[in-house]
């Protein structure tokens, strides 16, 4: 009896394998990064929206030009099911998000640039004086970068801690045509 079942099991298994191709390509194709002319794939980052700025672990120069697609759900307010949205976000603004004449929840990026750091001679801590360019993503976008430095990426919100889920960030570069 036990070996019957079992046999049922490798059957069962033997069918799936060959469903696999299929599911395989059910992947969305925003996710997959296409092979396209001039893009090179530099890395797919996954940014969960609770934990604020993901570094990316890119440090960029202004002449480069990157191409992002996002892909996901996230949601603004775990538990409330009208906080759900996509990389556009949703039909929202508040004065308060890092891009407030976006939508809030949408998908945006920023890269920092550090000019100094020094230390308080008193209370030891690090101060850093930075400058920052925040900029759209949305489902997708082709970005000049504003200034040298690291390249984080994010959500539109300013309210991190209650957020869920994750957007997927393919990040392409453009090489260069000239
Ligand atoms: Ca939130």
């Amino acid at each position: 009896m036990k070996t019957r079942k079992s046999l049922l099991y490798l059957v069962v298994f033997l069918i799936a394998l060959t469903f696999l191709p299929a599911v395989a390509q059910e992947i969305p194709p925003d996710v997959v990064p296409r092979q396209e002319e001039g893009l090179v794939l530099v890395k797919q980052v996954e940014v969960k929206a609770a934990l604020g700025w993901v570094d990316t672990g890119l440090d960029v120069r202004e002449i480069d030009r990157f191409v992002f697609r996002v892909s996901g759900t996230i949601s603004l307010q775990k538990g409330n099911p009208i906080a759900s949205c996509g990389p556009e976000g949703l039909d929202l603004q508040t004065p308060q998000q890092p891009l407030p004449d976006r939508n809030l929840g949408t998908a945006v990026g920023k890269v920092v640039k550090v000019l100094s750091v020094t230390k308080d001679e008193e209370t030891g801590e690090e101060i850093r004086e930075e400058v920052t360019s925040v900029f759209y993503l949305g489902a997708g976008a082709e970005v000049p970068m504003p200034l040298e430095g690291r390249l984080y990426l994010g959500v539109n919100d300013n309210v991190y801690a209650d957020n869920d889920g994750q957007f997927v960030v393919v990040i392409l570069k453009k090489e260069k045509t000239d």
